[in-house]
């Protein structure tokens, strides 16, 4: 079944659409229906973990329970109280970028309505709320003093998130880059680690006496790949040298960040907020493991590499792409920044094999925030791997396979490979365009995205039982919003949008997720 196939099928299965009038308290409690669909439903995913072993899944009783957005995909307000324009507002705004040329202009307008977006986490028991903080309100044109009316949007806003009692947990950069430091070259600039280490220094200054939670970069790999290297995301540029230049900027920023933010502010922990997906050797001969973990090392963990040790891993066939990087003697030691905790994201899983040809980047099918090459020849002619999508679990209405075993994978790993450290899910979740249903009151009736999350939760359950130290896990996302280059046509929220009139209704995933962070178990 191809992509258009599953969407299709998912609208159908949503219902008819209109408005719910129930009051969330009503919506809260336990609805039998779901519970015996949800289980269903997950006899689907290959590998499914049984009832019982759902219900013997514990947690820490500290464990921070949270979901997650960022500035451009949720606020709007693009053009007020001195906001710069951003990259994303510049490729929004030209036709032919976005699909049905939509923009983040309105988005959820949440500039406007945080709070009473806040009041639902509050409801639903959340503890820890992961936002980005959009760098064209701080810094109009990307340099320079700050915009007193933007700073004082994001005191106001963090009061609230307190009030909430949310932990704060800011991640500096989302992507909205203000355009005037693409118009001086962009990531490939090296001067932009030096302007991020300023513009971490202001918030860290102003903010850092509430903000103790900071991650320099949301996806570093993905938004200079899609940005620079296939030109999906802004700038809109297709090329592999750009790429590798804006991927060290990046790099000497994280760890330019790291120091600037340290200074400010003796009370902050500095982490990340990396996409990664386990990656499994197609078949196990030793070239595609090999290639595997040139993929490991590409996409997962290249920028930890660098913050961690001070390097970069081997990912490439040939040394050629360490020359075109612009890598300076000493640059080891910017990059270095001793992350106090690690995070990251898990959305699905991919298969990797050898691919030994000669591709143009770029060129690929588009899997969610990635464009991987399609064809046996591979990504690109350097880290010379073929990653593909597999389709023996369901896909979500993105395309993404589903695979809760991969986040237990992913983190274990991880936990070895750097020492067993504090470790936070910055992001997790999936696309089902579930919609509310009159036959229901109005409910939105999402029971895959329960399922998905019960599976993978019961996975991270067991990873920590096996010792991994995961702290939080941020369910991606708070509401339907913005999803890039795919514009409106994806819905990643535990509430649902009604983007006429802004309308909110908290799905029954957002329902049984408020139940699960007040129980702390998944057997709820
Ligand atoms: O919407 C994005 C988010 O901005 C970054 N992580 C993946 C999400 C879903 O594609």
């Amino acid at each position: 079944m191809n992509r258009r196939q599953f969407l299709h099928r998912s609208v159908a299965a949503a219902g008819s659409a209109w408005l719910a009038t129930r009051s969330l308290a009503a919506q809260t409690q336990t609805n039998s229906q779901t519970m015996t669909m949800t289980h269903a439903t997950a006899a689907s995913i290959p590998g499914s973990i049984p009832a019982p072993e759902i219900a013997a899944a514990r947690f820490p009783d500290d464990f921070l329970w949270g979901m997650a957005t960022a500035s451009y995909q949720v606020e709007g307000a693009w053009n007020i109280d001195g906001k710069g324009e951003s990259i994303w507002d510049r490729f929004a705004h030209t036709p032919g970028r976005i699909k049905g040329a939509a923009t983040g202009d309105v988005a959820c307008d949440e500039y406007h309505r945080y709070r009473d977006d806040l009041a639902i986490l509050k409801q639903l028991h959340q503890k820890s709320y992961r936002f980005s903080i959009s760098w064209p309100r701080i810094q109009p044109s990307g340099t320079g003093g700050p915009n007193p009316a933007g700073l004082d949007h994001y005191s106001r806003f963090i009061d609230a998130v307190l009030e909430a009692g949310l932990r704060p947990f800011c991640t500096l950069y989302h992507w909205d880059l203000p355009q005037g430091l693409e118009d001086r070259g962009g990531w490939p600039n090296r001067d932009l680690a030096g302007y991020f280490a300023d513009y971490a220094g202001i918030l860290a200054k102003h903010l850092g006496d509430r903000i103790t939670v900071w991650a320099p970069f949301n996806m570093p790999w993905s938004f200079t790949w899609m940005g620079y290297g296939v030109g999906a995301f802004p700038p809109g540029r297709a090329s592999y040298a750009d790429f590798l230049k804006a991927a060290h900027t990046v790099s000497l920023a994280q760890g330019e960040c790291f120091r600037s933010i340290k200074a400010a502010s003796s009370k902050a922990t500095v982490g990340s907020a990396y996409g990664m997906a386990p990656a499994y050797p197609k078949t196990d001969s030793e070239a595609d493991r090999a290639a595997a973990d040139r993929y490991h090392a590409m996409n997962n963990v290249w920028f930890l590499e660098a913050a961690m040790h001070g390097r970069y891993p081997k990912a490439f066939v040939v040394d050629t792409p360490y020359e075109q990087m612009g890598i300076r003697p000493g640059d080891e030691k910017i990059m270095q920044a001793p992350l106090d905790w690690i995070g990251f994201h898990y959305y699905t899983r991919r298969i990797v094999s050898d691919a030994g040809g000669t591709a143009k980047p770029g060129t690929g099918a588009s899997f969610g925030t990635e464009i991987e090459q399609d064809t046996a020849a591979g990504r690109d002619p350097y880290t010379r791997f073929h990653a593909e999508m597999p389709t023996e679990g369901p896909l979500t209405d993105a395309g993404l396979e589903i695979w809760p075993r991969g986040i237990y994978d992913l983190v274990t790993r991880i936990a070895k490979e750097y020492n067993n450290p504090i470790i936070e899910i910055t992001e997790s979740g999936c696309s089902y365009l579930d919609g509310p249903y009159d036959k229901q009151n109005g409910a939105v009736p999402d029971n895959r995205r329960i399922d998905f999350f019960r599976q993978e939760l019961a996975e991270l359950a067991r990873a920590i039982a096996d010792g991994a130290r995961v702290r939080s896990f941020h369910a991606w996302t708070m509401l339907d919003n913005f999803e890039w280059a795919e514009g409106y046509t994806q819905r990643y929220g535990l509430t649902y949008v009604d983007f006429r009139d802004q309308k909110r209704t908290v799905k029954n995933s957002g329902l049984w997720y408020g139940r699960v962070a007040a129980a702390n178990r998944l057997d709820v």
